[in-house]
C-alpha cells in the first residue's frame, strides 16, 4: 500500500518500525465505515469478536480479553524521562536508554504473521488550536476499531499534518508474533513480565508492548492525552487533566461549565451524564474522562474534550444509575468482558435486569444467581468490563461539545471514594487551598487498575497514574496557572458521594441527586448564597443545599456533613508523610497550606 502522506518524519518512523517489527503487511487507516466493517468482519470470522443481535444492539460487537489482560497495569507503566527525579516519586522510572534497549529486543520481529496498522488520529476537533495529532502504529485490529470510536481517525488528519507537521508517535504491539501456520488466539497478548507501557516525555514518544486492553493499548487516551500531554502542557503553559466536563443550565438559561477530577471508576461518567432531579436545571455532557484546557484571550480557562467516544466501566451502569450512558452504547458500540446473553445482547452486573442465560466473560455458561462450588456468587462480567461508544450517541451531549475553542470553566471539583471523614461537599478558601485539596485527594481503590493493593491511596488530582512528570512540579504548575488567571480562575470544590454510616449504609443517594450539590456550587459562583466556614473549607449553610423532595433524615444529613476535627487531624500525619516523598521539589505553598489546615483544626 502506498503511503498517503509525504511527511518525512512520519514516513521515516513507519519505515523504522516496519523494519524492527517485521509485520506481514502495512495498512494505512482512513477511519472510514468500510474499514471498520472489514476489520470487524475479520475478527468475527476469526472468533475474537461476537456480532450482537442486530435488532437488540445494532452494529455492535463483544470481545473477551485474555484473563491476564483486563485492566491498566500501573506496575508496568513507566515514565522514562532523562532522570528519575524528572519522573518523580509517583511514577515508575527506568533509564530511557536501558528501557529502549529492552523494548527494542521485544519489538524485534513482534508483528510477524500480523498486519501493522498506521492510524492517524486527532485528539480534539481536527484543526482546533487546542488539539494534537497522534499516529498510532498497532498490530491489533481491535485497537484500530476502538480508536475509530475513541478518537478522530481520518485522512484529514494527514492533510492537517502536512509535509512537516509534528505528531506524537504511539507504537503498540500485542507482543504475540505468529509463526507460519500458527493459529491465532482470540485475544493475543504477552505475559505480565513482558508488558511495558512506556513514555519518553523528552521525545513525546509512547511505546506500549504486550497488552491489548484499554488504556494500555488505545494510546490516544491515557498515554497521549494525559501522560505525554500533561508534560507538554507544563512546558507550553496549559493543562491536561483527568476530568469530565459538563455544562449545567439553570432555569433562567445561565450556563455553568464544570470540570471534575475523580479517580478511575469513581463515577466520572455518571456525573458527566447526570440527569438533574431539580426542576428546571439541566446537565449536558462535554466529556467523561479527559479535559485539555488553555487560557484564552478572555483570560479564562477554556476546556475541550480531546476524545471522541466513551470507554466506560460497564458493571453498575443501568437505567437507574446512568440512562444516558446506556443510551450511548445502544448501537455502534464495542463491549469488552461483558456477558453475551442467549438472545445475543450484552449483560453485566447491576444492569437492572436478570440474565436468564448467556456466556460470561471467560466463555463459560452463565445466569443470574449462579454460585460457584463454594457457594459464592459468580460474576458474569469482569468488574472492569467496558463499553466503547461514540460520544455523539449520548442523548445529552452538549451542542458545543466539539467547539474548537472549548468552553469556559467556572468550577473545578475534586473528590474520591471515602466511606468516612470527608463531608459531602466543601469549597476551597482560595486557589492555593484548592490546589492543596486536589494535591492531597485520596481514594479507596477500584477495579480500574489491576495492581493497586492499598486500602487508601493519595491520588493527586486523580492523576497519580497519569501525570507524565514529577508530581511536585505538577502542583507547582497548578499554582502558576492560578496566578496567571487571578480572579478569573475557576472556583474549587471537593465532594464525597460515598460516605457511609456506622451500619455501612450510603448516606447520600448520589447519581441524579448530585445535581443538588452542583446547584449549590453554581449559586456560590454567582454569589447567591453565603457559606459557613469550617476548618476544612466552606460548607453550605442550613437550608442552602436544595433537599426538596429528597428523603434524607436530619441525622443522616448531619452525619454526611460532619467534619470531625479528630479524624482530619489523624489524616494530617498521613498527608505530611506523603508530601515528604516529594522532598525539596514540593512547592512551599503546599507546606503553608498544610500548616494552615493544622492550625484551623486545633
Ligand atoms: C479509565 C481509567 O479507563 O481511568 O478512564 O482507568
Ligand atoms: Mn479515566
Amino acid at each position: 500500500m502506498t503511503a498517503p502522506t509525504k511527511n518525512k518524519k512520519l514516513l521515516a518512523w513507519v519505515a523504522e518500525v516496519e523494519k524492527m517489527c517485521t509485520p506481514d503487511r502495512v495498512v494505512w487507516c482512513e477511519g472510514t465505515k468500510s474499514e471498520y466493517d472489514r476489520l470487524m468482519n475479520q475478527m468475527v470470522e476469526s472468533g475474537s469478536a461476537v456480532r450482537l443481535n442486530e435488532k437488540l444492539r445494532p452494529n455492535s460487537f463483544a470481545f473477551n480479553s485474555d484473563p491476564s489482560d483486563v485492566a491498566r497495569v500501573e506496575d508496568r507503566t513507566y515514565i522514562a524521562s532523562r532522570t528519575k527525579e524528572e519522573a518523580g516519586p509517583t511514577n515508575n522510572w527506568i533509564d530511557p536508554v536501558e528501557l529502549k534497549k529492552t523494548m527494542r529486543a521485544l519489538y524485534t520481529g513482534c508483528m510477524k504473521g500480523r498486519t501493522m496498522y498506521v492510524i492517524p488520529f486527532s485528539m480534539g476537533p481536527i484543526g482546533s488550536p487546542i488539539a494534537k495529532i497522534g499516529i498510532e502504529i498497532t498490530d491489533s485490529p481491535y485497537v484500530v476499531c476502538n480508536m475509530h470510536i475513541m478518537t478522530r481517525v481520518s485522512k484529514k488528519v494527514l492533510q492537517v499534518l502536512g509535509d512537516d507537521g509534528e505528531f506524537i508517535p504511539c507504537l503498540h504491539s500485542v507482543g504475540a508474533p505468529l509463526e507460519p501456520g500458527q493459529k491465532d488466539v482470540p485475544w493475543p497478548c504477552a505475559p505480565i513480565e513482558k508488558k511495558y507501557i512506556a513514555h519518553f516525555p523528552e521525545k513525546n514518544l509512547i511505546w506500549s508492548f504486550g497488552s491489548g486492553y484499554g488504556g494500555n493499548a488505545l494510546l490516544g487516551k491515557k498515554c497521549l492525552a494525559l501522560r505525554i500531554a500533561s508534560n507538554m502542557a507544563r512546558n507550553e503553559g496549559w493543562m491536561a487533566e483527568h476530568m469530565l466536563i459538563l455544562r449545567m443550565i439553570n432555569p433562567e438559561g445561565r450556563k455553568y461549565h464544570i470540570a471534575a477530577a475523580f479517580p478511575s471508576a469513581c463515577g466520572k461518567t455518571n456525573l458527566a451524564m447526570l440527569q438533574s432531579t431539580i426542576p428546571g436545571w439541566k446537565v449536558e455532557t462535554i466529556g467523561d474522562d479527559i479535559a485539555w484546557m488553555k487560557i484564552r484571550p478572555d483570560g479564562r480557562l477554556h476546556a475541550i474534550n480531546p476524545e471522541y467516544g466513551f470507554f466506560g466501566v460497564a458493571p453498575g451502569t443501568s437505567k437507574a444509575s446512568n440512562p444516558m450512558a446506556l443510551a450511548s452504547c445502544s448501537k455502534n458500540s464495542i463491549f469488552t468482558n461483558c456477558v453475551v446473553t442467549s438472545e445475543g445482547d450484552i449483560w453485566w452486573e447491576d444492569i437492572g435486569c436478570e440474565c436468564r442465560s448467556g456466556t460470561d466473560w471467560k466463555g463459560q455458561p452463565f445466569h443470574s444467581g449462579m454460585k460457584d462450588k463454594d457457594g459464592r456468587a459468580v460474576k458474569g462480567a469482569h468488574p472492569n468490563a467496558r463499553f466503547t461508544a461514540p460520544a455523539s450517541q449520548c442523548p445529552v451531549i452538549c451542542p458545543d461539545w466539539e467547539d474548537p475553542e472549548g468552553v469556559p470553566i467556572d468550577i473545578f471539583i475534586f473528590g474520591g471514594r471515602r466511606t468516612t471523614t470527608v463531608p459531602l461537599v466543601h469549597e476551597a478558601l482560595s486557589w492555593e487551598h484548592g490546589v492543596f485539596m486536589g494535591a492531597t485527594a485520596a481514594s479507596e481503590p477500584t477495579a480500574a487498575a489491576l495492581d493497586v493493593k492499598q486500602h487508601l491511596r493519595f491520588d493527586p488530582f486523580a492523576m497519580k497514574p497519569f501525570c507524565g512528570y514529577n508530581a511536585a512540579d505538577y502542583f507547582a504548575h497548578w499554582f502558576k496557572m492560578g496566578a496567571r488567571m487571578d480572579d478569573k480562575a475557576p472556583r474549587i470544590f471537593y465532594v464525597n458521594w460515598f460516605r457511609k454510616n456506622k451500619d455501612g449504609k450510603w448516606l447520600w443517594p448520589g447519581f441524579g441527586e448530585n445535581s443538588r450539590v452542583l446547584k449549590w456550587m453554581c449559586e456560590r459562583v454567582d454569589g447567591r448564597v453565603e457559606a459557613r466556614e469550617t476548618p476544612v473549607g466552606l460548607m453550605p449553610k442550613d437550608g442552602d443545599l436544595d433537599l426538596k423532595g429528597l428523603n434524607i433524615s436530619p441525622d443522616d444529613y448531619a452525619e454526611l456533613m460532619k467534619v470531625d476535627a479528630g479524624l482530619y487531624r489523624n489524616m494530617l500525619s498521613d498527608i505530611a508523610d506523603y508530601l515528604k516523598e516529594f522532598g525539596d521539589r514540593l512547592p512551599s505553598q503546599m507546606t503553608h497550606q498544610l500548616e494552615a489546615l493544622r492550625k484551623r483544626l486545633d
